[in-house]
């Protein structure tokens, strides 16, 4: 006979294979409309919604963008980027993390479904978005300079879970004591194969090379290649 405590295991386990198969299904959709999904994961003001103005304001018409920013409440993120690209406001009362549902649902808020690039601003938060598969094809781990370069090691499921690190506010470097190096190192410690890019969304350095690495990934993307679905485990 199997014990309740058993039986819970097979249920949670069932629920987690749903969940997996679920995303799985919807990054494949996404992939076969040509949409690359940049899921966007850092803590609070590290400067999400200050990346997404710059790379929206960079490719200004000649990429087809569109953006679901979660907060927990306010529209403040939504009403920044409305200016340079369609965008939706997700709003959790109070859940710290994105779930797929909710991605799915500000999909059909949004005016097309044929974007190029779909980037999700996750909630601000280095600890519970790690373990949430919102379908993307590419997980961003966003990290600032006045946040110290210790917090690869100490949060490792983000960064274990993505494939590029962003080390923002490049500015401040000559007023805090951060090295882009150690950052790098230890990132790197946890996951090997992490695109690193180090940039300032506020005077544009570094932007247009960001571009360049989405852009190479949606052409990965479009010609299929393997190492696309090869998201590390959430
Ligand atoms: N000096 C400097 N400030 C920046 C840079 N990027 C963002 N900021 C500032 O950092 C603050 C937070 O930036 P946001 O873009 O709102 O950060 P966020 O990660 O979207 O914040 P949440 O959505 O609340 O988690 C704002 O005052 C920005 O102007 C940068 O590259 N350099
Ligand atoms: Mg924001």
């Amino acid at each position: 006979m199997t014990s309740p405590i058993e039986k819970t295991i097979a249920v949670n386990q069932d629920l987690q294979a749903e969940k997996k198969r679920r995303a799985a299904e919807q990054r494949a959709a996404f992939a076969a409309r040509g949409t690359l999904v940049v899921n966007i994961v850092s803590s609070p003001g590290a400067g999400k919604t200050s990346l997404l103005e710059a790379t929206a304001k960079h490719w200004g018409t000649s990429r087809r963008l569109a953006v679901l920013v979660g907060d927990i409440a306010t529209e403040r993120d939504a009403d920044r980027l409305r200016p340079f690209t369609p965008v939706v406001q997700l709003t959790t009362g109070g859940a710290c993390h994105l779930e797929l549902s909710l991605i799915q649902q500000g999909l059909g808020q949004l005016p097309a479904d044929d974007y190029q690039f779909l980037f999700i601003e996750n909630i601000g938060n280095l600890v519970c978005p790690a373990s949430h598969d919102l379908a993307e094809h590419v997980r961003v781990a966003l990290l600032s300079t006045t946040e110290g370069d210790d917090k690869p090691g100490k949060y490792p499921k983000m960064f274990r879970t993505s494939q590029a690190l962003v080390i923002s506010k490049l500015d401040l470097l000559p007023h805090v004591p951060f090295s882009v190096e150690a950052a790098s190192d230890d990132a790197r410690q946890i996951q090997p194969e992490l695109a690193i890019f180090s940039l300032c969304s506020l005077t544009g350095a570094g932007i247009a090379q960001w571009c360049d690495y989405l852009d190479a990934m949606r052409e990965q993307l479009l010609a299929g290649q393997s190492s696309m679905q090869e998201i590390p485990p959430h």
